[in-house]
């Protein structure tokens, strides 16, 4: 890996209503902050049915599909855009493991989630996966960005 190259990403973070109903924003915020990355913009809101079906239409048919557009709407969650080296790749590290259950101790997931059974979508946060993505899913959450 190159160390000279520097590209400055910046990445979309949701704290998930589980998140957000357990008080752990500002602990997730300040993991980030830790780590280096800058906020760009935060707010906290109730997403519309809208907003989550274009930011999980790559997973529009799937069977977990309805629990996790239900999930998503049971309450308030925190969208914030993050910026910083490699963030997109480095916040999914941050975050670990979708599976919070098996999610490396050190992430937020493995230190923070809970085991909730069959409702493995409660697990705290989500970090886009791609530039293509983060792009996509800050004009859903940021429009004016
Ligand atoms: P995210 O998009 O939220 O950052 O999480 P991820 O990339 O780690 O996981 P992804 O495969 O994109 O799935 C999106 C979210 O859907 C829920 N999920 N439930 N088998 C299941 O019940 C299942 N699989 C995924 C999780 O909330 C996951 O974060
Ligand atoms: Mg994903």
């Amino acid at each position: 890996e190159p160390t000279t190259a520097s590209t400055t990403e910046r990445s979309l973070v949701l704290v998930k209503p589980d998140g957000v109903r357990r008080g752990l924003t500002g602990t997730i915020l300040a993991r980030i902050e830790a780590k280096g990355y800058r906020i760009v913009a935060l707010q906290q809101c109730e997403a519309t049915e809208a907003e989550l079906a274009a930011h999980y239409a790559e997973h529009e048919g799937k069977p977990f599909y309805p629990p996790l557009l239900e999930f998503m709407a049971s309450g308030p969650l925190v969208a914030v855009v993050i910026e910083g080296e490699r963030c997109i790749e480095g916040f999914r590290s941050l975050a670990g493991t979708t599976d919070p259950t098996t999610a490396a101790p050190g992430t937020i997931r493995g230190d923070l989630g809970r085991d909730w059974g069959l409702k493995v979508q409660q697990n705290l946060v989500h970090g886009s996966d791609s530039p293509e993505s983060a792009a996509h899913e800050i004009g859903i959450w940021f429009p004016s960005l």
